[in-house]
């Protein structure tokens, strides 16, 4: 807490714990779900929130960074839409004494000094559980399997990871090619009208690997609209495994989908608390996530919480 009159030190006078955080925006289920975990988790930890929507633009993150100096909030965490462009905002932190703690998505700066910690997934690993297993599908099957990708947010880390460890993984079938690679943004309406694009561009697509559910079920919409079956004309693999993914999943319209956890809320305000405390923290914190096949999918839809 701070002496009112003095107004030197940072947070709320009441010595609760404020933490300023600013999101990516509201691109996807995931996104929807994120938010929810880290407000309740707030709440729940007594930590006061000022939460900012950046509507996925990397200029208005930095706005949010330098409001929070501005207000001496005692935490700063975010979510960085892209990897790099932080390092001037990250030094600002740094200068008024404000720790900042990065989620779910990573910063490119080689000077690591300017956060606690990086709370989340490890995508290149998602990227390469998809690509295991398509190479599984196709394990002892001849002739040429068309690959088409629908990628994240230019220059996000998820992006740049889950293509990465997917290339990776099936380069152990030379059968197996992607003929097509462009963003959807993580959003179902780009990845409709980009699939809508690649169904007129590719004459045989067997597969499709989507760097989310959202692009995946906008994918299937334009997959039904040329006549064809999701899940059996051609091959879907999604990340994320929010509820209208799982649904998808169990119904048979997508064949496989790697969880990306996107309750990290608890673990953003235990490591707050412990910043704050002055106690040390892990600087990379690894989210626990699996993957689902159709049959788990429908085990665990019912007991889903988002
Ligand atoms: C992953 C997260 C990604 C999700 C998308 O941690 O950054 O952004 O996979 C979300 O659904 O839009």
């Amino acid at each position: 807490g701070c002496s009112s009159d003095s107004g030197t030190e940072s947070g709320s006078d009441d010595g609760q714990i404020v933490l300023g955080f600013s999101q990516v925006g509201a691109e996807s289920g995931w996104r929807t779900a994120n938010t929810e975990s880290i407000k309740a988790s707030a709440n729940a930890a007594g930590i006061k929130l000022q939460f900012s929507d950046a509507q996925g633009k990397q200029e208005n993150q930095i706005a949010d960074i330098r409001g929070f100096i501005t207000q001496k909030v005692d935490v700063i965490a975010f979510s960085p839409v892209v990897t790099s462009g932080w390092d001037a905002v990250l030094k600002e932190a740094k200068d008024a004494g404000i720790p900042v703690i990065l989620t779910d998505r990573a910063v490119d700066s080689t000077d690591t000094s300017l956060y606690e910690s990086f709370i989340g997934s490890d995508f290149k690993v998602e990227g390469e559980k998809a690509g295991d297993w398509l190479v599984k599908q196709y394990e002892g099957k001849t002739g040429e399997v068309n690959i088409v990708e629908l990628q994240g947010t230019t220059g996000s880390a998820p992006a740049i990871d889950r293509q990465t460890g997917f290339a990776d993984k099936i380069k152990a079938n030379p059968n197996l090619k992607i003929v097509k690679s462009q963003t959807g943004d993580f959003k179902r309406a780009d990845g409709k009208t980009v699939m809508e694009t690649f169904l007129q561009s590719v004459p045989k697509i067997d597969v499709l690997y989507a760097h989310n559910d959202d692009m995946g079920l906008g994918a299937i919409e334009a997959i039904k609209a040329a006549g064809k079956v999701p899940g059996k004309d051609i091959q879907i693999i999604t990340v994320d495994a929010v509820k209208d993914g799982m649904t998808a999943l169990a119904a048979g319209e997508i064949n496989f989908i790697v969880e990306c956890s996107p309750l990290l809320g608890d673990q953003l305000m235990e490591t707050v608390k412990a910043v704050k405390a002055g106690q040390p923290v892990e600087k990379r914190i690894l989210t626990k996530e699996g993957t689902f096949t159709q049959e788990e999918a429908k085990a665990a839809l019912p007991t889903r919480k988002y």
